[in-house]
């Protein structure tokens, strides 16, 4: 694919999707509704997940929220009423097979949050890889004001991204965290001026797209045993992919390009 291929597949959908220049770009798209997930957002955005893993030209997914908000999780109008799908549903095939495709994708999943997320919203940002924000964006574990427990892997991120005290305070208080606290007690990665953001992590999302792809996912792998893992199985695991990363193409690249000295062109292979 060229740099100036741009394909625009659903976007008149609850969940937008495009990919350019190697980035496949997911909008969730219910602003009236500040993007709060129905039963059809969460099934589309399981499918959009499953495309960008099967699609070898998408070598970095970026996540954001159209209008003024990232998410505010669970559309509370769905919980309710005869047609409501029961708690047992909401979980079991809404929020935890987007969190599970989300951390097993084999490629760097960015989330670009420039306005609130909240609930299970919040949650579903903060699970992917690299998490900025807008200077107005926020933060919050909206789920105690409503007499639930924070779901989409919250008990199980939240802790290990900020420790334990912030976490249990945070979640218990459903305090709304800004953007600037949130990267300063590690919740995030970065943010930036709001008139910056767009830009800034459009380009954060290309860099990651131009890296060693298969390095990329092997890391995520890592990374995703390392908090249950004993240093031990962790040294193992990393000897294991290290020879997996060590036989791709972008490997012999970013040796030769550095003996070379000139920039590595790496093709995610
Ligand atoms: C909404 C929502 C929303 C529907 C704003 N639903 N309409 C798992 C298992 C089972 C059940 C439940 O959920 C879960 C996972 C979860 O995610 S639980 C947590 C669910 N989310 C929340 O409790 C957050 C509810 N929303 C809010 O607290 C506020 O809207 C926030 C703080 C996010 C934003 O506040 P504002 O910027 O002041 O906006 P707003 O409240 O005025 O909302 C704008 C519109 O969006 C409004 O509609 P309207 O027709 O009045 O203009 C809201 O009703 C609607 N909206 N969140 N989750």
């Amino acid at each position: 694919m060229t740099g100036r291929t741009r394909i625009n597949i659903y976007n008149m959908s609850s969940v937008q999707f495009e990919i350019q220049d190697h980035i496949a770009f997911i909008t969730l798209n219910r602003p009236d509704k500040l993007n709060a997930f129905n039963r059809e957002m969460a099934l589309l955005l399981q499918n959009r997940l499953d495309e960008c893993a099967s699609l070898h030209e998408v070598r970095a997914v970026y996540i954001t929220g159209a209008g003024k908000a990232f998410s505010a999780g669970q559309d509370l109008a769905e919980v309710t009423g005869p047609d409501a799908p029961g708690m047992e549903k909401l979980l079991a095939e809404h929020y935890n097979p987007i969190i599970t495709r989300i951390r097993n994708l084999p490629k760097p999943v960015l989330a670009a949050v420039g306005g609130v997320a909240a609930g299970a919203g919040a949650n579903i940002a903060l699970c992917c890889d690299v998490v900025v924000a807008a200077q107005s964006a926020s933060f919050i574990q909206a789920f105690s004001k409503i007499g639930l427990i924070p779901d989409s892997g919250g008990t199980y991120f939240l802790p290990r991204l900020v420790g334990w005290q912030k976490a249990s305070a945070i979640s218990m208080l459903g305090d709304k965290v800004s953007a600037l606290e949130a990267e300063r007690m590690g919740m995030i990665y970065k943010v930036y001026e709001n008139e910056d953001f767009a830009g800034a992590s459009r380009a954060l999302a290309s860099v990651l797209a131009q890296l060693p792809t298969r390095a990329l996912a092997l890391t995520k792998h890592a990374l995703n045993h390392s908090s249950t893992n004993s240093l031990q199985a962790q040294l193992l695991l990393e000897d294991e992919l290290q020879q997996e990363a060590a036989k791709t193409k972008d490997y012999a690249e970013g040796v030769n390009a550095f003996l070379a000295k000139r920039p590595a062109v790496f093709k995610g292979e």
